[in-house]
């Protein structure tokens, strides 16, 4: 297979140790240099001491790699945007072409998948686009979430997306969207969207139950789990939604489009708030990875 895993994550698969996975398109997408590089560190570090193994996942000279090395995660910092970004229908040319590829939260879980890897941990997924009734662009994240047997945990989506619409999406392919500790789906920056998850948990204990009973019961597809922004990074609403919406308003005007999309408005949101997204960003992926961990060692019984 077309598929290299670190002699430390392939050791902790076949023991049964809690693994959680890593998307590298957040590094190279998703924050500038050198903080995405920092972030990353410091979230496999996270990871560790909360007792888990990172899996920080990529494409490398057209392979999958499943436990990035330092000076890998360095690569993918540091070549940012030239790095391809990488989504299910772009594997077959990446590997064929050998190429490098950034691995989105569809291609992430792919990869982790084929590993052997049922948790990952990243900051927000993509759904369906603002006018996606006229553009269809809806994330291949959603589709992923439907059909592939990992276990996503993230801040939300933020408002950038149709969140109704998202949510409609991913009860169509059979998502459950559980919501940590809150009734809420999350909106990434800020703890609230006024929308219900469809159930929430108390504990990793249960979310960890929750993942079991699909496995068990062999019922393909993901696992959603919403985990919001700690409430001393979270972002005022109001004024985070009005940033967005001058951010899309640019995009619009730019005629950005597809894959653009979301690097475009995390770079634009982050500039208009002065680094400040960008903090909450780095805040609420760190978050994600103790809950992650603490959910992947229930699981496993570690
Ligand atoms: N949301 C974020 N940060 C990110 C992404 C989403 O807050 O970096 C990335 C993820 O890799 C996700 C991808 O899978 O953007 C979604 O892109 P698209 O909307 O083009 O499917
Ligand atoms: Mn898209």
């Amino acid at each position: 297979m077309n598929l290299r895993m670190s002699l430390e994550v392939e050791e902790a698969i076949r023991e049964g140790k809690p693994v959680v996975a890593l998307e590298s398109t957040i590094i190279s997408h998703g924050m500038p240099y050198p903080q995405n590089v920092e972030t990353a560190l410091a979230v496999e570090k996270g990871i560790r001491d909360h007792g888990g193994i990172p899996a920080t996942i990529g494409i490398i000279d057209g392979v999958g790699v499943a436990g990035m090395s330092p000076e890998e995660i360095e690569e993918f910092g540091k070549r940012g945007q030239t790095i391809p970004k990488v989504s299910r229908r772009d594997l077959p040319y990446i590997f064929a072409s050998k190429s490098w590829g950034a691995t989105t939260v569809a291609t992430t879980m792919i990869l982790a998948a084929k590993a052997g890897i049922e948790f990952f941990v990243t900051g927000g997924i993509g759904g369906v686009h603002r006018g996606a009734e006229t553009t269809f662009d809806v994330s291949a994240d959603l589709e992923e979430l439907g059909r592939t047997n990992v276990t996503v945990i993230c801040a939300g989506a933020k408002a950038i997306l149709d969140l109704p619409k998202t949510l409609e999406v991913l009860e169509t392919k059979g998502v459950p969207v559980l919501g940590f500790q809150t009734e809420e789906l999350p909106a990434f920056y800020s703890r609230s969207s006024g929308l219900k998850v469809d159930y929430k948990i108390k504990d990793a204990a249960e979310a960890a139950e929750i993942v079991r009973a699909k496995r068990n019961f062999g019922l393909d597809g993901g696992v959603l789990i919403t985990n919001p922004i700690p409430e001393e990074y979270a972002m005022d609403e109001t004024e985070i939604n009005k940033v967005i919406e001058e951010a899309l308003v640019e995009m619009d005007e730019r005629h950005i489009h597809g894959k653009e999309c979301t690097p475009f408005l995390l770079a634009k949101i982050a500039e208009i708030t002065e680094g400040k997204s960008l903090n909450a960003n780095i805040k609420l992926v760190l978050n994600n990875a103790k809950v992650g961990t603490e959910i992947a060692k229930e699981y496993y019984g570690k």
